[in-house]
């Protein structure tokens, strides 16, 4: 076979050594044997590819009668040795002779050569015909940022040189390929013809970009859609229902603009096709079987996409543009084109149920991304929807945003992961050509905004925004391509941006010429409906009827605003949970939960998670010596860290709380120490997850160790978490600092969501924190950074109520905790679930006290009764005598192991007394309140291990301050103010260390100081 191979070879360079780019003519061995029965018929001059040859000599080797008799003599030839060249000689004269054909080998030569030609021009066409196809509706930019027009592709009459063809060739017959469906049902056409059928697949008003697919049936099935003669045909119901919905798009944009000429809307002007293309997605989709569409889009059009595709209703969007209407919502809420919503409604085109929301996002383009992609996935996941038949993402985008923000990268990197693929997500970029004031070559170095796309193998299909139709037909093919292959697709709408960046803007002043294109350019709606009414699709007086209609809506729906006397924030709601919150959306009760459990469900839980539950499971020999200590932990009745999780996981997922833990080398844990996927040591890829062998009936457990992003992982499972509220969703962050690369969600989503949205979430940060001497970076997770952001007042000592302790935790944006003992780890996550609300939670998890030996907990602190306590307080003697206390600390975390051990060192038992706030913030003021009243005459003192400008103490300080009613001072101990969070020196690591322990136990240390 190799000697077929090469002999193609051979012929490819003889044939073809005037082709500049070696990836013109044909480049991979493609055993389609399609073609073969063609094979028999066809003769070999009349197709000598490198392919077709390995094709035809597959089938000769079948049966010699499968193919042409030229071919067979060839291949005989050939196997009895001769070369290549000698082969086609001998056959064409063999051939020639016995047919009686007067054609000299030279010209036969010559008719295989040029078929070769033709085929290497058809692929060139399909690989490159995308960067001649007339894309900018301007008409002056070109979309691949070049003006370059390659060589090979036949864009004057002299290029047919390039292939060694010429014009006598053009009314040559050219057998086709099987690669090509330019022929529709003829199997040989003119070279003419050839070239006007490519320009029209490839050079019209849309570009394809798909060669570079490793896919052979994706390649063809695209090629199918594109290159079938006639295949982009409307009927004229489809033509009125895109007239209408540009109509619609359009016609909103101008009431905006009259109606509130000076407010920022983003318009859509430019790119009013929009509209009319997500419908088209939405409506193949539904037809598909979608009834569930998670869409996440920034600001261009966001108000048009809301009332036309969504259909919110218009009053209530207008509503948003008066001034002077209060909120009726709790919350600070958002500016209108952030607010999201969800929507359920019966797609008319299919008459099925729909429903559609988009997601409320913040200014950070692309942000959204990620979090849509893990809405989607929740819903999927929670439906039994594993192949996405029924739920699907649309994300939209702007040029610059998209080819920019490296968070689209990342969500890309997660759309073929199995605990992350939404099974294909479709892409739109409104590519107006322009990002703000800055022209495409000065925001990009790809030639397309669109190019982030191949890394995972999507089609892009670029098309010209002011041809409706084609816009329109790309849609459909993009959406029959997601439910085909599940696999991403990007639409490419290349359009342009009528005014500036928003409506206050002069886009003159950056881009003169542009704008005096763009002031020319007639209006897509005026373009496509003077089209329709000539060729009598439409009447004016139809096409004027239709724009009153819309135009009347909208009048009415401004007047109703009118009466409006409040905004309701709660309308714009992305994600109820009707069945979470009573019908006005508040909690159905106000308690703090016990969150202990029974013993002999712990017991249960301790078992399984010392055990293989699998038959014939072989596991490594370390893994059994940890099995065996959980089992001894059980037997004893205690936990380390790894089983407190486990017993809170498996606890919640008995009672039908899906638990999800995603992040990097979550599965094993960084750290080694929870091993919830369990490898055979014998059998490749067999894995065994204990924790879903729990209960009969128990909610699934997703462990999953994902790709190595921050930003896009912890976006999408906050996205995963909006979901459902009866849910576990935790990420854990390799060590905590590198939470900072997500900041943007942290930020912008689960800090300030709450208040902007009123969108509750229950993500579960888990961040390892400790100065363990492990150098600047891998130390800490920023508390102060988390603090800084939570919104308890410092300085008001709030009402103390019985349930205080709930309302506070209602009221706040996020509960920050740092737990010194399992059990209280074990709690706060059960918590998290039993609370009738969801908050964030951010847990400073520890390190080395995964194994350290004080830091275990006995049953006893977990059994039924027991709660998380938000702080630990002294319980040792000096608690039992606190007059003779001279100084209390309060710290945190690790930090006490170091503290209790260098007290018992110092024998200072009965004189220093310390206390452990495990949930930081909301502040409990009642209860450090209580302690410090305790320990009213000795001295207060905040231990911590950060540095003073970092940590906790800026946040404590103050509220301690209040809760002492600004008389008693809290003295600092800790390490000093610094720029990086950790030496990277394991020496001065540990003189720090010991330096603040000297210190907070030297009794004397504040004595005559000023605070
Ligand atoms: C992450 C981020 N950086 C900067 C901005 C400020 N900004 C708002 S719109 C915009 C230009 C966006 O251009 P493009 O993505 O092409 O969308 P267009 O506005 O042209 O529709 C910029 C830079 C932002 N919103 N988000």
């Amino acid at each position: 076979m190799s000697h077929f191979r090469s002999l193609a070879g051979v012929l490819k360079l003889q044939n073809l050594q005037c082709f500049r780019k070696p990836a013109v003519a044909g480049r991979s061995f493609f055993p389609n044997r399609r073609c073969c029965s063609s094979g028999a018929t066809q003769p070999l001059v009349n197709g000598c590819s490198s392919n077709y040859v390995e094709e035809m000599y597959y089938a000769w080797l079948e049966n010699n009668k499968n193919v042409h008799e030229s071919w067979d003599v060839f291949f005989r030839n050939v196997s009895a040795g001769a070369s290549s060249g000698d082969a086609l000689q001998k056959t064409a004269s063999s051939l020639f002779h016995s047919q009686g054909l007067a054609q000299a080998p030279a010209q036969a030569e010559k008719v295989v050569e040029d078929h070769l030609a033709v085929h290497s021009l058809i692929r060139a066409y399909q690989i490159r015909g995308h960067h001649v196809a007339q894309l900018d509706p301007l008409g002056i930019l070109n979309a691949d940022l070049d003006s370059f027009v390659p060589a090979d592709l036949i864009t004057t009459i002299d290029k047919l040189g390039f292939y060694g063809l010429l014009e006598s060739d053009l009314d040559k017959m050219f057998q086709l390929p099987s690669t090509t469906f330019i022929g529709g049902l003829d199997t040989a056409l003119p070279l003419r013809e050839i070239i006007r059928r490519l320009e029209t697949s490839y050079c019209g008003h849309i570009g394809v970009e798909f060669m570079f697919i490793n896919n052979m049936e994706q390649c063809q099935w695209i090629r199918q859609k594109f290159e079938t003669p006639d295949i982009m045909k409307f009927t004229s119901e489809e033509k009125r229902t895109l007239l209408a919905r540009l109509i619609r798009s359009t016609r909103f944009e101008d009431f905006l603009a009259r109606k509130w000429s000076s407010e920022k809307r983003f318009g859509l002007e430019g790119c009013e096709v929009l509209i009319p293309a997500l419908k088209t997605i939405i409506d193949k989709s539904s037809e598909a079987g979608i009834d569930s569409v998670i869409m996440g889009m920034p600001h261009r059009g966001r108000l048009n996409v809301l009332a036309n595709v969504v259909r919110k209703d218009l009053n209530q969007i207008f509503c948003q543009f008066d001034p002077k209407l209060e909120a009726a919502d709790e919350g600070s809420g958002d500016v209108k084109y952030h607010l999201g919503l969800y929507h359920e409604r019966v797609n008319r085109v299919t008459d099925k149920n729909i429903t559609l929301s988009l997601m409320a996002n913040p200014s950070h383009l692309e942000a959204v991304d990620p979090v849509v992609q893990g809405k989607a996935k929740a819903e999927q996941f929670y439906r039994g929807d594993i192949d996405g038949k029924k739920v699907m993402s649309i994300l939209m985008h702007g040029d610059a945003a998209f080819a920019g923000q490296g968070v689209v990268y990342e969500t890309f990197h997660l759309s073929e992961l199995p605990s992350y693929t939404t099974n294909g997500t479709i892409h739109v970029v409104v590519n107006n050509q322009i990002g703000f004031t800055t022209d495409p070559r000065m925001a990009r170095s790809s030639p397309y905004p669109t190019d982030v796309a191949r890394v995972v193998n999507a089609p892009i299909f670029h098309v010209n925004a002011d041809d409706p139709e084609a816009v329109m037909y790309v849609c459909k093919v993009a959406a029959e391509w997601r439910s085909t292959f599940n696999k991403d697709v990007v639409i490419d709408l290349v359009s342009y941006r009528r005014f500036g960046h928003n409506e206050m803007d002069e886009p003159m002043f950056t881009q003169p010429l542009m704008y005096k294109q763009i002031r020319r350019q007639v209006h897509v709606l005026k373009k496509y409906s003077d089209k329709l009414i000539a060729e009598d699709t439409v009447t004016l007086q139809e096409f004027e009827e239709e724009i009153s209609k819309y135009d009347r809506i909208c009048e009415e729906a401004y007047t109703s605003s009118k009466d409006a006397k409040i905004l309701h924030i709660s309308h714009w709601l992305d994600s109820p949970w009707p069945d979470f919150f009573t019908a006005d959306g508040e909690p159905k009760s106000m308690s703090c939960p016990l969150t202990g459990l029974e013993e002999d469900v712990l017991q249960h839980i301790g078992n399984i998670a010392s055990s293989v539950p699998m038959q014939d499971f072989t596991i490594h020999a370390g893994l059994s010596r940890i099995l065996r200590g959980r089992s001894e932990m059980t037997r004893k009745r205690r936990v380390d860290w790894a089983l407190a999780e486990y017993m809170a996981f498996g606890s919640l997922l008995k009672d039908g709380i899906h638990v999800r833990l995603s992040g990097q080398d979550v599965e094993r844990g960084t750290f080694s120490h929870r091993h919830h996927v369990l490898h055979d040591q014998e059998v490749d890829k067999r894995t065994c997850v204990p924790m879903n062998h729990l209960w009969q009936n128990q909610a699934p457990y997703t462990v999953c160790n994902s790709s190595l992003s921050e930003y896009g992982v912890l976006g999408f499972e906050l996205g995963f978490a909006m979901a459902s509220p009866n849910a576990l969703v935790c990420w854990e962050a390799q060590f905590g600092d590198f939470h900072n690369t997500a900041q943007c969600i942290i930020d912008q989503f689960i800090s300030s969501g709450q208040a902007k949205w009123m969108r509750h979430n229950g993500i579960v940060l888990m961040l390892p924190h400790g100065m363990e001497g492990m150098g600047p970076e891998h130390s800490s997770a920023r508390p102060e950074r988390f603090l800084q952001m939570s919104n308890d007042d410092s300085d008001a000592y709030p009402e103390i109520t019985e349930d205080f302790e709930v309302h506070q935790l209602y009221d706040c944006n996020w509960i920050v905790v740092n737990c010194s003992t399992p059990a209280n780890y074990f709690h706060v996550l059960r918590r998290q679930i039993l609370l009738p609300f969801r908050k964030p939670l951010i847990i400073f998890t520890p390190k080395s006290l995964l194994r350290h030996p004080e830091a275990r907990s006995s049953f006893d602190d977990m059994i039924t009764g027991t709660r998380f306590r938000r702080m630990i307080p002294e319980e040792g003697i000096a608690a039992q005598s606190p007059d003779n206390v001279k100084r209390v600390i309060f710290c945190t975390g690790k930090v006490y192991y170091e503290l209790a051990k260098e007290r018992k060192q110092q024998d200072l038992e009965s004189e220093v007394a310390i206390v452990r706030l495990e949930q930081i913030s909301p502040f409990p003021f009642d209860l450090v309140k209580a302690e410090v009243e305790k320990y009213a005459k000795a001295e207060l003192v905040w231990c911590q291990e950060e540095h003073k400008n970092m940590g906790y103490y800026e946040y404590i300080k103050p509220r301690f301050l209040t809760v002492l009613s600004q008389d008693r001072p809290i003295w600092y101990v800790g390490r000093d103010p610094a720029a990086a969070p950790a030496t990277g020196n394991k020496n001065t690591h540990l003189t720090e260390l010991k330096r603040y322990l000297d210190t907070v136990f030297n009794l004397q240390a504040f004595e005559g100081k000023k605070f």
